[in-house]
């Protein structure tokens, strides 16, 4: 496989790289459209692409180092065996200090990292971006469905669900506070939003990132799109404002679902990425 950002062999060396990049071409449960398994090709693919200079930062966040690891070895297709698997390979590098971020494949991986991510930072949080509330119980005769991601995750740690436009009846009783479900409709309405997510997340914080919490007109190579998601610019400022305020410790992306014909959501997922880890080690890249 390819080197996020195809960076030089010095900058993308793992013993000195600051941020690791872990594929995790997971796909099992999918059930609308499918694609999430050639997902992390696909970012690590359009990554190449993406400029090494950031024009808002004007930095080169690539200096702090940005190793890509392979996929576990051989990665079961079975999601309980596959999200132990995760959190094995995830374990490894938070163990050589590394901050591992995640890239999907199905939704289902996540709770692999975040357990991974619970060993290192028990009072750990995270905050979740997406359509979809996830949080089924069990779907489809498997409590390791994607649709069921949030309710794995919520017996793992707290959490905060922002974003969300498609659910069930009843789920918000389901979750135990500090844990919190924030809908679409209800930020359209609030200009507070981002103030109120931010203040009802503590300690480290973990950030899984299903990008049909975008707009599927800027995101449209999602499995499950759906209407009234967010766009660029409002969702970078509001996760420089988390990065800003919290300790972001690990994130993910997941749920690209790549088509040929539509490029640039690929592109989409590979900048995001690259402008997470330009706000988060923006201070280290100033003393460089
Ligand atoms: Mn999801």
């Amino acid at each position: 496989m390819a080197r996020f950002l195809d960076l030089p062999p010095e900058q993308a060396d793992l013993e000195d790289a600051r941020a690791v990049i872990l594929p995790l071409p997971f796909e099992a449960t999918t059930t609308y459209g499918k694609g999430t398994g050639r997902g992390p090709a696909a970012i690590i693919e359009a990554s190449t692409q993406v400029e090494l200079y950031d024009e808002e930062l004007n930095e080169e966040p690539c200096q702090i180092g940005i190793a890509t690891a392979r996929p576990p070895e051989g990665f079961s297709s079975d999601p309980e065996e596959a999200i132990a698997q995760i959190s094995a390979a995830c374990e490894v590098l938070l163990e050589r200090g590394k901050f591992v971020v995640g890239l999907g494949g199905e939704h289902t991986v996540s709770v692999g990292l975040i357990r991974a991510y619970s060993k290192y930072f028990p009072d750990v949080r995270v905050l979740q971006l997406d359509a979809h509330s996830d949080l089924r119980d069990i779907y489809q005769g498997s409590k390791f469905n994607h649709a069921c991601v949030m309710a794995r995750v919520s017996e793992i740690c707290p959490y905060v669900g922002v974003g969300v436009r498609s659910g069930v009846a009843g789920e918000r009783a389901v979750l135990n506070p500090p844990s919190r479900l924030i809908y679409a409709h209800e930020m359209r309405r609030n200009t507070e939003w981002v103030e109120e997510v931010v203040g009802a997340l503590a300690g480290p914080v973990y950030i899984t990132i299903d990008l049909d919490f975008l707009d599927p007109s800027i995101m449209p190579s999602v499995g499950a799109p759906e209407p009234g998601g967010f766009l660029w610019y409002e969702t970078l400022e509001f996760l420089r404002q988390v990065i800003n305020s919290h300790t972001v410790v690990g994130f993910d992306v997941v749920e690209l679902s790549p088509k040929t014909d539509l490029p640039a959501s690929d592109f989409l997922a590979a900048k995001l990425i690259y402008k997470l880890l330009g706000y988060l080690f923006e201070d280290e890249l100033e003393k460089s």
